[in-house]
């Protein structure tokens, strides 16, 4: 396994002490957010884990390397390069054999960080099941990954580009516990609610991190999501956002995208029609989600 993993020197130091580390992915630097702000927020976010005691492993494939923690230049390149493959299960082996660079989605973040033996990673939304699943088959892989892989996945729900409540059923069948923070109902990443009920509110991050290791001690292979809600003055108004993310689905239906061009073409459309407004509403709530995924990893060690 280790001849595939590349630790920086700051996360090797890190698991050596056992101090708590948080992993991040980096599909939303290469293919989630424009430059430079992809940039400018993935520094922004390691600044702020280390400010609350643990450490920011940001996952990426570089020439193959799968890397447990970036430099600086390193997610400089990725933020800019056109030459970064975005990766989930499927893909990994691809990248890493023919030595080309990746950008990990939330599965892929997950498969290396439980490689690394990293529990807790921090995101800003998690793919789910699409509209229209009934007839494209779109799930993302994400949800297969959560199923099987014992990784803690701190996110701000998943967006209304998804059918929230299939999601909420494939979970339920694959015994994924989506637990909401402080949050009675499934936050919709732009907005704080949603119709959909968590299956579980805790309200404080020891118990969050009780309910984790409980969890595993148990056997019970795979991941939890840790719903928290984009904080009150970043969020988007829900049916302005809702009018907008229709009229994306529309055009993508138009111009025949599919696979896995689908989740950034939504994004870069929501992007653009809300006129920069959901980019702001993105980056704080990956902020906000890094600051609770490092006191749950604190809590966990
Ligand atoms: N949702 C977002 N921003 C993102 C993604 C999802 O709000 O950047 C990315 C994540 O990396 C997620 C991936 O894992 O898209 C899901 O893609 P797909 O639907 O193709 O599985
Ligand atoms: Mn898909």
């Amino acid at each position: 396994m280790n001849d595939f993993l590349v630790f920086s020197d700051e996360v090797a130091q890190a698991k050596s002490e056992q101090r708590p580390i948080v992993a991040l992915e980096s599909t939303i630097i290469s293919h989630g957010m424009p430059y430079p702000e992809n940039v400018q927020t993935a520094k922004d976010v390691e600044r702020i884990i280390r400010g609350r005691g643990a450490v920011p492993a940001t996952i990426a494939i570089l020439n193959g390397k799968i890397k447990i923690g970036l430099t600086e230049a390193e997610l400089e390149q990725l933020g800019t390069s056109r030459d970064v493959e975005k990766v989930s299960r499927r893909d990994l082996p691809y990248v890493v054999a023919m030595k080309k660079h990746g950008a990990t989605t939330v599965a892929g973040t997950m498969i290396c960080a439980e490689m690394a033996g990293i529990r807790v990673f921090a995101t800003g939304g998690i793919g789910g099941v699409h509209r229209g699943a009934e007839q494209t088959m779109d799930i993302s892989a994400d949800l297969q990954e959560l199923a099987c892989t014992n990784v803690a996945v701190v996110c701000a729900g998943a967006k209304s580009i998804l059918d929230l409540g299939l999601t909420l059923e494939y979970l339920e069948t694959h015994g994924v516990p989506v637990i909401g923070y402080q949050t009675d109902v499934l936050p919709a990443f732009y907005s704080r609610t949603s119709p959909f009920r968590v299956d579980y509110r805790l309200d404080s991050v020891e118990e969050i991190a009780r309910f984790i290791e409980t969890k595993w001690a148990l056997g019970l292979q795979g991941g939890i999501v840790v719903a928290n809600p984009v904080p009150k003055e970043d969020e988007l108004e829900e049916s302005y956002i809702t009018a907008i993310i229709e009229q994306a689905l529309k055009e993508a239906e138009q111009q025949h995208i599919t696979g896995k061009a689908v989740t950034p073409f939504l994004l870069d459309r929501v992007k653009t029609l809300t006129g920069g407004k959901s980019l702001q509403a993105n980056i704080a709530l990956v902020k906000n989600n890094a600051a609770l995924a490092a006191d749950l990893a604190r809590e966990l060690s």
